[in-house]
């Protein structure tokens, strides 16, 4: 039996199988073997195909890929939020590359991707599906784009991305596994679980060759958020929906559209540039990132250009990022702004910076 076969087959079974307590150990270890033999699949397919992807420098301090279908105004929107200049047309599949654009925003500078429209199949390589969703893998913020006249796309083209590994609004489950020599397995769940059981927690771990460990759960989950926790190379990535084309929908069309979607779309119109001030915000808002000026000892003014850095960023993450060799000859730095008491604050290494934060780096020479 090839490899296809053999999915197809516990395809079927899960299928016919109804769930239920009784059943429910068993739907887990057979959704687990389907997630081996889907991995093993994909990469026999991606082995002798290197050299194919699309060669994309990640340049500036984010990077933002526009998901959609094809026609949706992907290329229209990049033009109108950056300096590029992607080809737009009424036909589909217009972008047959990557292309990028920078957009400046607040000092930051996200670069912008404009990619080959996506289709149903696109995960098990149509077009040049699995390419593209190799790109969308690596940016820092997905914006699904949808056409105001067709959001049915959403569902498909979220079925797509969770088929390559991509979570969309999903975050890490908080499950840890520690491997054990002996002993067996053995799970502690601190809440009550109500979407997997015990058993089946130890099911999945068989198919994957663990027999003796300690699983502890700090959330409900489900089997196949048990199976992403196993499989590794799932992403939880940050996204935004857009909603565009609106300008071709009556108020009460727009309306319908809005319920749908339960009001969670940034709605646009890439061809008339309406409301994409308010979308570089809510990005920029999104990326969760804060600015921090650097300045010299003793001078007034500050770099005129930030580091864009993570929230939650300490004053050694900033000095890396000045000079790798600083951290050996750092005395202390001096702060001002929202993450101190007073100007000119002396803090240490692992003082936690501010958004809009004035630093400077005293170092012993
Ligand atoms: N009415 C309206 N038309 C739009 C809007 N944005 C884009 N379009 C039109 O939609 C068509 C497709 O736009 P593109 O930007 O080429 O779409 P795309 O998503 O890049 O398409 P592919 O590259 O083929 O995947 C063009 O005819 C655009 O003029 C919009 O906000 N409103
Ligand atoms: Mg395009």
């Amino acid at each position: 039996m090839t490899g296809e076969e053999r999915i197809k087959e516990i395809e079927d079974e899960i299928q016919k199988t109804s769930y239920n307590k009784a059943t429910q150990f068993h739907i887990g270890k057979l959704k687990a073997k389907l997630a081996q033999l889907k991995e093993e699949d994909l990469k026999r397919r991606s082995s002798g195909k290197k050299g194919e992807g699309f060669a994309v420098k990640k340049s500036g301090d984010a990077t933002v890929v526009l998901v959609g279908f094809p026609s949706v105004g992907k290329s229209t929107l990049l033009n109108a939020m950056t300096d590029a200049d992607s080809r737009v047309a009424a036909y589909e599949f217009t972008t047959l590359n990557v292309v990028p654009g920078m957009m400046e925003y607040e000092g930051a500078k996200i670069q912008i991707l404009d990619i080959p429209g996506i289709i149903a199949g696109a995960s098990a390589g149509k077009g040049r599906g699995r390419e593209v969703l190799a790109i969308v893998r690596n940016a820092d913020l997905i914006l699904i784009l949808l056409d105001a006249t067709n959001i049915r796309h959403l569902s498909a083209l979220e079925k797509e991305l969770y088929s390559v590994g991509i979570r969309i609004n999903q975050s890490p489950p908080r499950v840890s596994i520690q491997k054990q020599d002996k002993g067996g397995v053995s799970v502690v769940a601190n809440v009550k679980l109500t979407k997997i059981d015990k058993r089946t927690v130890r099911e999945i771990l068989n198919v994957y060759g663990i027999h003796n460990a300690t699983v502890a759960l700090h959330e409900d989950i489900t089997d196949d958020q048990m199976i992403d926790v196993i499989q590794k190379n799932r992403i939880y990535p940050k996204s935004l929906i857009l909603l565009n084309k609106i300008d071709m929908l009556n108020p009460a069309d727009l309306k319908k559209v809005r319920e749908e979607l339960k009001g969670q779309a940034i709605e646009i119109s890439a061809e008339k540039r309406s409301n994409i001030d308010e979308l570089k915000k809510k990005i920029f808002q999104k990326l969760d990132v804060i600015r921090v000026y650097t300045k010299r000892l003793g001078e007034k003014g500050h770099s005129p250009e930030p580091m864009i850095m993570h929230k939650g960023s300490t004053v050694r993450d900033a000095a890396l990022m000045v000079h790798k060799d600083i951290i050996a000859k750092f005395k202390n730095a001096h702060v001002t702004g929202k993450s101190v008491k007073f100007d000119e604050q002396v803090v240490g290494l692992n003082h936690v910076l501010k958004d809009g934060d004035v630093l400077t780096i005293v170092t012993n020479r």
